[in-house]
Parts: structure tokens; sequence; C-alpha cells
């Protein structure tokens, strides 16, 4: 089995054991994914939520996933593009390993995760995938658990970016291209 994969989908539809929302740091909801998440878990996450206290940017907080397929959601608020020398790498990686290390510390099996930052948050997609497979790949080296991560995309067009991001920097074939 492979234990990571990139596909094109509805995160909101994901069949995984945890979804990751693009959140903000209240974590009160919003549009894009947040609000596709919040819509299909229905009002009870919202409620949860509002215990939570908000989030940090490169943070990330758990709640049950309600009416979602998957049993819980992992909260994380992305950083806001500002060029890229405000430290935004830095804090995107952070999203993904903290989604990963609560995840692993709750047993959680299958992760899928949206594209943070990459929407409202105005994120390039390219260097976004580059930062994220990154940090989901070096956590999968060092970690047994989460079994299985995938990369939600919401189009085709994302999913070929992050396609293009793995086969330049992770297939097994790679080293044969230089
Ligand atoms: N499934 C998978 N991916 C999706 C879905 C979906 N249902 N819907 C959108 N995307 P965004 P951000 C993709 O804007 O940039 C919210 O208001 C979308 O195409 O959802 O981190 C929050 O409350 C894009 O590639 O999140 C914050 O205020 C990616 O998800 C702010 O937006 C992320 O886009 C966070 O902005």
């Amino acid at each position: 089995m492979r234990r990571f994969d990139i596909i094109v989908g509805d995160i909101t539809r994901s069949d995984a054991e945890a979804i990751v929302n693009a959140a903000n740091t209240t974590l009160l909801g919003g549009s894009g994914v947040d609000g596709a998440i919040h819509a299909a878990a229905g009002p009870e996450l919202l409620a949860e939520c509002r215990t939570l206290g908000g989030c940090e940017t490169g943070q990330a907080k758990l709640t049950k996933g309600y009416r979602l397929p998957a049993k819980y959601v992992l909260h994380t608020p992305g950083p806001i593009w500002r060029g890229g020398e405000r430290g935004e790498a830095a804090a995107l990686a952070s999203c993904y390993r903290a989604c990963l290390t609560l995840a692993r510390g709750h047993g959680i099996e299958t992760v899928d995760f949206p594209s943070i930052s990459t929407g409202v948050y105005g994120y390039p997609m390219a260097q976004a995938a580059t930062v994220a497979l990154r940090a989901i790949m070096d956590f999968l080296s060092e970690n047994d658990l989460p079994r299985q991560v995938r990369m939600v995309c919401h189009t085709p067009q994302a999913a070929e970016v992050y396609r293009q991001t793995w086969n330049l920097w992770y297939a097994e074939e790679k080293d044969d291209r230089l």
C-alpha cells in the first residue's frame, strides 16, 4: 500500500479517519474548505470549536467530525502569503507537522489534507506543494502513524502541480533524470 497519494476531490466526502481544515486563528469558520467542512459537519462542529479558544498559525487542534464521514477534524490556520519572506514556508510546514503529530497522538491511521493556504490566503500553489510534500514525506519517513496520508486537491490543475512536484523530489526514478 502506498503511504502517500495525491487525489482530486471534495475533502468533505473523504473516507479518511481524519480530515484537515484550512482554518483561521479564530476557528469559528469561514469560506473555502473551512465553510464546506462546517456546512457538512453541522452546527455541532462550530459549538465544539467555540470551546477551543482559537489556534495559532502553524498549530493544530482536534475536534470530532460530527455529520462528516471523517471521525475527526484537525483544524490548522495556515499562513497568509505576504511575498514569501515573512516566514510563510516555516509556518506552512508547521501546519502539516502539527496535524500529523496530533493525529499520531490520537492513534489516527488515515489523514486527508487540503492544500492549506492556497485559496483565500494566496500562497502560490507550486511553492505550497514543495513545502507540503516535504513536511509530509519527512514525517512519514520518521513515524509509523499515520499509516496513510493523502493530498485531496479540489481541482485537476492543483493535483497536477502536486504530482509534478512529487515527481521532481520523491519519485523513485527521479535521479535517472539528472
Ligand atoms: N475540498 C478540498 N479542497 C478544497 C475544498 C474542498 N471542499 N474547497 C476548497 N478547497 P481555502 P486558505 C481548496 O481558501 O487559503 C477560510 O475563510 C481550495 O481550492 O479554503 O488556507 C478560512 O476560515 C484551495 O486550494 O483556505 C480562513 O480564513 C485550498 O482548499 C481562510 O479561508 C485552500 O483554500 C484560509 O485560507
